[in-house]
């Protein structure tokens, strides 16, 4: 059974990574620097010229992106290339109105897919195996990543998209599905519908989980592996900096590989931008080396992780990073959903109600909840049930325009959500996503 997708570069030496990210950050660097006027006034403003950037060490030096940055460039202000050279777009959610809306040229979709191919043999994939997609397909990169990938390895590939859970377990059963790739809580609703049906964890094919896109405990992964009798590994990736297999997990199980011969990782202090030394938790920050249509230098991501560089078992050589151990801005990750609380703002100033309202995050059965309470305005106010479900109705669908899922509205008197200290406290999560 092949161990790599491609050894070579898998498994190089340190000292050949670095070559390699030298030689295509110089490239990459100049490339941004001539084709994407966005950058190159930041890097003006900041003195940095591209021929100041002649390895990975002065990349310090450059200016970094943010989610602002995308924003305000947005749609096409920091594409690399021309438009008639893209083939695709992903998107993911932006702070408020404006999505972010990454590009693709052909080669980049094939460096990216390469990169899931990568995170498929590590957890055991061959051609010979039947891959089922279960993340969403659609402007979500999740579905089409690992559907990619699985095509440039070879193995049947069972596009479901996510949903339609029975659907999903008959697939499975019928089709002899070995891989499963889905989010983690997806993968905990499926094993909890199985064994409902009353399947054991014998009873189906799959011998591996590829679950990622959201944060998921070491308990939980313990949970995955009993109820489908498989071994769970992670992925991780942001839409920002291609999709998922940005890194992925080997049979250790120890962290995430960073595939670094194409994706640049730094830790920094998330106050000062300070770049610190290996091992120190801090916020990630990606700079890709070899993107085409959206080259972004130095974006930060507001993961919060620690990279470390200690000999793996599983003898690839890139730079690991642990699970991500939460975020240094609001994001929460509902159901795999990105959302931020400025676009429920947003929304609820759109709709004519003030920003008073709370979010109330848990998760029952495997399955992530989102309630909303919002507070009426002393004229707003109503008694009569029907009409207050109405308007809840009507903000609710407002809600799932924007944030692509549907929260459950509840609208309530005149200060009544919760303060603390005259503050209110916007955001009441009660999910456990750490360990
Ligand atoms: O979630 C890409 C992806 C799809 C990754 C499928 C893995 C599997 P976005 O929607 O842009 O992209 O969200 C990116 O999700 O910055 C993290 O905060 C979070 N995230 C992604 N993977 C993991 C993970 C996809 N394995 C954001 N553990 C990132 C924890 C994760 N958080």
């Amino acid at each position: 059974m092949p161990k790599y997708y491609q050894p070579e570069i898998e498994t190089a030496s340190y000292d050949e990574i670095k070559k390699i990210q030298n030689e295509k950050l110089v490239k990459q660097v100049h490339h941004v620097y001539n084709n994407v006027a966005y950058y190159r006034n930041l890097m003006d403003e900041k003195g940095v010229s591209p021929d100041d950037i002649k390895t990975v060490d002065d990349i310090k030096k450059l200016p970094f992106l943010t989610k602002a940055d995308l924003r305000e460039a947005y749609p096409y202000g920091l594409l690399g290339t021309d438009l008639k050279n893209c083939v695709r777009i992903h998107s993911t959610s932006g702070t408020t109105g404006k999505r972010v809306v990454a590009f693709y040229t052909q080669n980049d979709i094939d460096l990216w897919e390469e990169c899931c191919a990568r995170a498929l043999v590590a957890a055991g994939g061959t051609p010979q195996d039947v891959v089922q997609v279960a993340y969403g397909f659609g402007l979500f990169t999740g579905g089409s990543g690992l559907n990619g990938g699985s095509h440039k390895l070879g193995s049947l590939t069972l596009p479901m998209s996510s949903g339609n859970t029975d659907r999903q377990i008959q697939f499975l059963m019928d089709l002899g599905a070995t891989i499963l790739c889905c989010t983690p809580s997806y993968a905990a609703f499926i094993g909890e519908t199985l064994a409902e049906k009353g399947f054991k964890p014998e009873d189906n094919t799959l011998k591996a989980g590829i679950f990622g896109a959201e944060p998921w405990t070491e308990e939980m992964r313990h949970d995955i592996e009993r109820s489908l009798g498989i071994k769970a590994f992670d992925i991780y990736g942001l839409t920002e900096i291609s999709g998922p297999g940005v890194a992925f997990e080997c049979e250790e199980q120890t962290g995430m590989h960073i595939n670094e011969d194409h994706f640049y990782a730094e830790i920094i202090d998330p106050e000062t931008g300070e770049v610190l030394p290996e091992g120190e938790e801090g916020e990630l920050v990606f700079t890709s080396l070899d993107k085409e249509a959206f080259p972004l230098l130095r974006y930060r991501t507001r993961d919060l992780c620690v990279l470390t560089r200690k000999k793996c078992s599983c003898g690839r050589t890139h730079v690991k990073m642990c699970k991500p151990k939460g975020r240094s801005d609001d994001m929460l990750i509902i159901r795999g959903v990105n959302v931020f609380p400025s676009q429920i703002e947003t929304v609820l100033l759109n709709e004519g109600y003030t920003p008073n309202y709370q979010i109330v995050v848990d998760r029952e059965n495997n399955t992530d909840t989102l309630d909303i309470y919002v507070e009426m305005q002393p004229d707003q106010f109503s008694d009569v049930i029907s009409d207050l479900q109405e308007r809840e109705k009507a903000l609710a669908g407002a809600m799932r325009t924007m944030l692509g899922i549907g929260p459950k509205m509840h609208l309530v008197a005149p200060k009544s959500v919760a303060r603390s200290e005259g503050k209110a406290v916007r955001v009441v999560d009660k999910r456990k996503l750490h360990d």
